[in-house]
């Protein structure tokens, strides 16, 4: 009998310059390229067991055993790495999110990477695979896994093929970063990321501005990084959000994420930046509020928050690293 194990973390990340679209659905190979955040208090360990033993692959996520579908997309994923180290073995693969319940935040983007990173070290690839192409293997499994290889802000290069739509590390983000995420919905959302971005790339005519326009915020926020200019970086974040949710307003038919409470979450963001807070707001494809701010700051957030939303379950997270191996 053989058996191989692998067991790896990685983390949630945010976008603050958007994937919105691909190029090919096949490969997910996005139309723009995309820069996101890693956060700390957001991650899945994923083990990985092929043996001889197994004659099927199995699937369980927070203990329990899931269905065929789900299934059925892990083993495609399995299978990319089956090819590359030529075994034919199955797989049982368990995966456990620590993403507080309360947080509604998809959670494809850490899940994957886990995955991919504890495949990696379960089939010993790590001498054929480096870190920057387990990328690209992650990338097949969920696009925003791409950039949870790595930690802190990290850019997820387009490409033009398989082998370099790849996540590069732009910058640690160890300079009084923080966010607070606010579970404003925390349901299954009603357009899935993927339908909706296919639609909205299918038939709004925002769309070839937004691909164009993401080109020019990813260039301007990258110097931002680089200057650690906190400001400029929030303010590009928060308009780069507001262009991706703009394409789905004028797509055919036209939908929104945007619930009321959301709308009300970003006026609270600009009144406490009216203080004097450095606090910007991004929301992905679902109602959910993330508020970038100054780490120090995250306690003085919440609070101007609970004013408004008394009720309202906040995480609070610094910059979070890229994969770790477990065991
Ligand atoms: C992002 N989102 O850059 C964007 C912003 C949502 C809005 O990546 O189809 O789950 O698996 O590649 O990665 C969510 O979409 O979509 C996402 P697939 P994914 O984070």
């Amino acid at each position: 009998m053989s058996v191989f194990q692998g067991a790896y973390r990685a983390h949630t990340n945010i976008a603050l310059i958007k994937y919105w679209g691909k190029a090919n659905k096949d490969l997910f190979i996005p139309t723009t390229s995309s820069l996101s955040l890693t956060l700390d208090a957001l991650y899945t360990d994923s083990r990985v067991t092929f043996s001889s033993d197994f004659d099927k692959d199995v699937f369980y996520l927070n203990g329990q055993l899931r269905n065929e579908v789900e299934t059925a997309k892990i083993s495609q994923f399995l299978d990319l790495f089956r090819a590359e180290a030529a075994v034919d073995l199955k797989a049982k693969v368990e995966s456990v999110n620590h993403v507080p319940t309360a947080a509604g935040l998809a959670s494809s983007s850490s899940a994957f990477s886990a995955l991919a990173a504890a495949t990696r070290s379960a089939l010993n690839l790590e001498g054929q695979i480096s870190d920057q192409v387990l990328s690209t293997y992650a990338r097949r499994g969920s696009g925003s896994a791409t950039r949870s290889i790595f930690g802190g802000f990290v850019e997820w290069q387009k490409g033009t093929r398989n082998e370099n739509s790849m996540a590069v590390r732009v910058d640690e983000a160890n300079w009084d970063i923080g966010m607070v995420i606010m579970a404003i919905n925390t349901a299954e959302k009603r357009v899935s990321s993927r339908e909706g971005m296919a639609h909205t790339l299918n038939t709004s005519p925002f769309y070839p501005e937004w691909v164009k326009q993401n080109m020019i915020d990813l260039d301007r926020i990258k110097a931002a990084i680089v200057k650690q200019d906190f400001q400029l970086m929030g303010e590009i974040a928060e308009a780069n959000a507001m262009r991706m949710h703009a394409t789905t307003m004028a797509a055919d038919p036209s939908f929104t994420y945007f619930e009321p409470e959301t709308i009300k979450a970003i006026q609270v963001v600009q009144d406490l930046r009216a203080t004097g807070v450095l606090a910007y707001y991004t929301i992905d494809a679902g109602p959910n509020v993330k508020v970038l701010c100054r780490a120090s700051q995250m306690d003085e957030v919440v609070a101007f928050f609970k004013v408004y939303f008394p009720h309202m379950d906040f995480i609070k997270t610094t910059a979070g690293p890229g994969i770790q191996r477990l065991d």
